[in-house]
C-alpha cells in the first residue's frame, strides 16, 4: 500500500514536471499521508503535514505551493511549558527512515494564504530535497485539506 502510493506520487509528479524531474526522483523519497488543515475564511496561514521516507539520506531544504504567498519549514518544540514555533533552514531525512511531520512537530507551514482552503480540497505542494553532494530535485505532491474539529494537541 504504502509503495503503491509512493509509486502513485512519483508518476504523478513525473507527469506534471516531465523527464527531468523524472530522472532526479531516482534517487527516491516517498511521501505519504500529505494533508493540510483546512482554514476558515481569513485565515492567513496554516499548516501541511505528511510522512517522508528517503531512501537515500536527503534533506528537505524547501518547499513552496500556488495558495500560499510564503511557505517555510517550521518545527514546534516546548520550551519552557510554551510551544514555540519556528523557521528551520532544512529537516534532514536519515536513509530509510520515515519523518513525520504532524501537528506540534515539523511542518510546512503555508503563509499569506491567498485562498481559503475547504475541507475535501487538494492542495499542491512543490517539496525541494538537496542531496548530500548538493544536487536538488524537486517532487510535487497533492495534500488534501481536512477541517479538524478539535483544536491541536498540543494547546493546553
Ligand atoms: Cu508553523
Amino acid at each position: 500500500m504504502l509503495t503503491s502510493l509512493s509509486i502513485a506520487v512519483r508518476l504523478w509528479a513525473s507527469l506534471v514536471t516531465g523527464l527531468l524531474s523524472t530522472l532526479a526522483l531516482a534517487q527516491g523519497v516517498s511521501v505519504t499521508d500529505s494533508w493540510v488543515r483546512a482554514t476558515v475564511a481569513g485565515q492567513q496561514a496554516t499548516g501541511a503535514f505528511m510522512k517522508l521516507t528517503a531512501s537515500q539520506a536527503l534533506r528537505l531544504v524547501q518547499a513552496g505551493s500556488p495558495v500560499a504567498g510564503l511557505v517555510e519549514i517550521h518545527e514546534m518544540r516546548m520550551d519552557k511549558d510554551v510551544m514555540r514555533m519556528s523557521a528551520i533552514p532544512g529537516l534532514d531525512l536519515p536513509a530509510g527512515r520515515s519523518v513525520e511531520l504532524k501537528p506540534g512537530g515539523y511542518h510546512v507551514m503555508l503563509m499569506q494564504l491567498k485562498q481559503q482552503i475547504k475541507d475535501g480540497e487538494t492542495v499542491p505542494i512543490t517539496l525541494t530535497f538537496q542531496a548530500p553532494d548538493g544536487r536538488k530535485e524537486t517532487l510535487e505532491v497533492k495534500a488534501l485539506a481536512r477541517m479538524l474539529s478539535q483544536p491541536s494537541k498540543h494547546g493546553h
